[in-house]
């Protein structure tokens, strides 16, 4: 993989001012550098799910998997499992891991499976033209809200906390260094690292204003403390005087999944199927 150019030939059909470009430059600038400083891209998956977001696997050359809407995840452990070695990188939707595949987003996180889940989210489905997900503003007006979305958005960061992710972040593409900095510190973690991305999208859903005014980095002197980031990811209770913190909210070291469960490394099928039935057996 040395001296490629980690952006694809393939024609890039995202709109002009889509948040995207900013998460795809900064995985190609950071995963250009840790090639160099102990994480060569050959170790490096990316796994995408189904949306505009996903659309990152085409458009740059990294080892991966397209893989199907809302299961990233599922992929990813698999990966995981089968080479632990590798490092192991989602790149989501907010309609892809909070809606169609939040179950396994929530079990990675209880698992502390030691991968990265970067979730691009723009608060609507922009594949396919504007509709609702579970973290659309109130009152959102799109093809399947017509007179405003009646739900209050679901919180990630609530939510993460109690499935037990062991890092828990949140970034802002208009706040590029930043992210940048959290994405990094996302995937040199050690256990399950989530970020929640506010992006807008240019057509659906620009919310660049409203980021704008609102967006401060938070404290991370207190990142270690359970109810420091409960506090923390209480805080942006969408009422419109409300902040809206970014950086590390969370960071914990826990087992993971793998210590719990360590799976060998390099394996021939006939060794693995071998491996698999001598733990089968010890339930008799
Ligand atoms: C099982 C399944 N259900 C629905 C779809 C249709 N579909 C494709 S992308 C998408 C929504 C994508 O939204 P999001 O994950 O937020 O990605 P974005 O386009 O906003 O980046 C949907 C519903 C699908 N491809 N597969
Ligand atoms: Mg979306």
């Amino acid at each position: 993989m040395k001296g490629i150019d980690l952006i694809s030939h393939a024609k890039n059909t995202w709109c002009p001012g889509c948040g995207n470009f900013a998460v795809q430059h900064i995985l190609k600038d950071l995963l250009a550098q840790m090639d160099g400083g102990g994480l060569p891209l050959e170790n490096v998956v990316l796994v995408a799910g189904i949306g505009q977001h996903g659309k990152l696997f085409d458009f740059m050359n990294l080892n991966g998997f397209y893989s199907l809407h809302g299961r990233t995840i599922p992929v990813a452990t698999g990966i995981k499992l089968a080479n632990p070695s590798l490092r192991v990188i989602c790149v989501t939707g907010d309609g892809d891991s909070y809606a169609e595949g939040l179950d396994h987003l929530i079990f990675a996180a209880k698992r502390n499976l030691d991968i990265t889940v970067l979730v691009h989210d723009n608060r609507v489905y922009g594949l396919t033209t504007g509709q609702f997900t579970p973290t659309s503003p109130y009152g959102y007006r799109g093809h399947s809200t017509p007179r405003g979305e009646r739900e209050m958005p679901l919180n990630p960061m609530d939510l993460m906390l109690a499935a037990g992710a062991t890092f828990i972040g949140r970034g802002y593409t208009g706040r590029r260094d930043e992210l940048k900095r959290l994405i990094r510190e996302a995937i040199l973690h050690r256990g399950f690292s989530f970020v929640d991305i506010l992006q807008i999208c240019s057509t659906y859903n620009d919310l660049t204003a409203y980021y704008n005014e609102r967006v401060y980095a938070w404290s991370e002197e207190d990142a270690g403390d359970r109810q420091a980031a409960e506090r923390k990811a209480g805080e942006w209770n969408y009422s419109d005087d409300a902040k809206i913190g970014l950086g590390v909210m969370f960071r914990h070291t826990a087992p993971t999944f793998e210590d719990a469960y360590p799976v060998p490394g390099k394996m021939s099928p006939d060794e693995r199927a071998g491996w698999v039935a001598r733990i089968l057996s010890e339930r008799s």
